[in-house]
């Protein structure tokens, strides 16, 4: 067993009974894969909370936003031969996918990295316009110098693709729209310029030839990405073998720049990995994890809205110490604490067969 995590002893430290819906009639339904980022002295998590009408028996119901922004609800019979329902965050009718949920974003704000709250006056960022009518998810929340830059997954019939907002004060957030086409999802920004440009990673598909991989661009404005090269591929046989996608922002060690991962397999199990990245020229990759730095042990890792899942798109780094926060299972919101070091040492030994 690899896992170098030390899991905060109150996982789950947040779970759906612990947010108020956004809407009358909604419930929601799971929490997941959460931002993190610090401001005015306390740490946020920019939760995706995913939602959906309260169910009725042989019945299923979930929304949509029409471009407009209002929500309009669809509902099925269970017994329709054309409803597959085999995937529990797919609905599949008559060969079109929907979404089982939808997500938005929602601050809550701690003072000791473990309890959180939502702060009066705090509203949930929903999705809007015809690009996420089926919502928004799995925002990284990146900050460059006095700037918030959020990357999140916008979803809608158009397809999966990147959105971008900025703000600096959580209260005014600007839309900047689509910075990246679908299909597209995972993208984290790095936090400090290298060499006068931004860079981010994300994570075009392109399953027919290629595959699911983690790839790196430049922007000189935060807005119009160029420059595209593939980074880390999937690794077929191992844990990382049928997809793979960036966490958060990658944090600057001495060695490289370290990027937390998932990785997951063709049956769904996703863990969480690492790459070092080169300081200067980031698209080389310099070694990276063999075997999972954390996997789904626990029972609210390995059963929950989907099972088998820990996945990652926020962290907070103090000195050595990386607390990720992260979906377990697609329902709760959990924590656990790395050393930096321990998690370079591990990627050491994979070096050599990692590139
Ligand atoms: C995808 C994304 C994540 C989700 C995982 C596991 O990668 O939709 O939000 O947590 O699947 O279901």
């Amino acid at each position: 067993m690899s896992d170098l995590a030390r899991r905060f002893k109150q996982n789950p430290i947040l779970s759906p009974t612990d947010i108020v819906p956004s809407t009358p009639g909604m419930e929601v339904t799971c929490l997941l894969n959460p931002g993190v980022f610090t401001y005015r002295e306390k740490l946020w998590l920019l939760l995706r909370v995913a939602e959906r009408p309260v169910q009725t028996a042989g019945r299923t119901s979930f929304p949509v936003l029409t471009e407009d922004g209002k929500i309009s609800i669809l509902e099925f019979d269970n017994a329709d031969p054309a409803l597959d329902l085999a995937d529990p965050r797919i609905v599949r009718y008559d060969g079109r996918d929907y979404l089982t949920t939808m997500s938005h974003l929602r601050l809550v704000s701690s003072t000791d990295g473990i309890h959180f709250t939502q702060p009066e006056g705090t509203s949930p960022i929903l999705g809007k316009g015809a690009l996420e009518t089926f919502g928004i998810e799995d925002c990284r929340v990146s900050q460059i110098e006095s700037q918030y830059c959020l990357t999140y997954t916008a979803v809608s019939l158009n397809g999966v693709g990147v959105g971008l907002k900025t703000t600096s004060d959580w209260s005014a957030i600007q839309d900047h729209g689509m910075i990246l086409p679908p299909h597209n999802k995972d993208c984290a920004i790095f936090e400090e310029q290298i060499d006068g440009l931004y860079y981010a990673l994300h994570r075009p598909s392109s399953p027919e030839l290629g595959g699911n991989y983690i790839w790196i661009a430049e922007s000189p404005d935060l807005l119009h990405w160029g420059n595209h090269r593939c980074i880390a591929r999937t690794r077929p046989g191992m844990w990382d073998g049928a997809r793979v996608g960036a966490g958060a922002a990658p944090v600057r060690t001495e060695q490289g720049w370290l990027e937390v991962y998932h990785g997951a397999t063709k049956h769904n199990r996703y863990c969480l990995g690492a790459l070092l990245l080169d300081l200067d020229e980031p698209w080389k990759v310099l070694a990276r994890s063999e075997r999972p730095i954390m996997e789904p042990t626990e029972p609210y890792e390995t059963t929950g809205f989907f099972g088998e899942v820990i996945f990652t798109n926020g962290h907070l780094r103090k000195g050595d110490e990386l607390t990720i926060y992260y979906g377990a299972s697609d329902l709760v919101i959990c924590a656990a604490k790395f050393s930096i070091a321990e998690i370079l040492a591990s990627l050491s030994e994979a070096a050599a067969e990692a590139r």
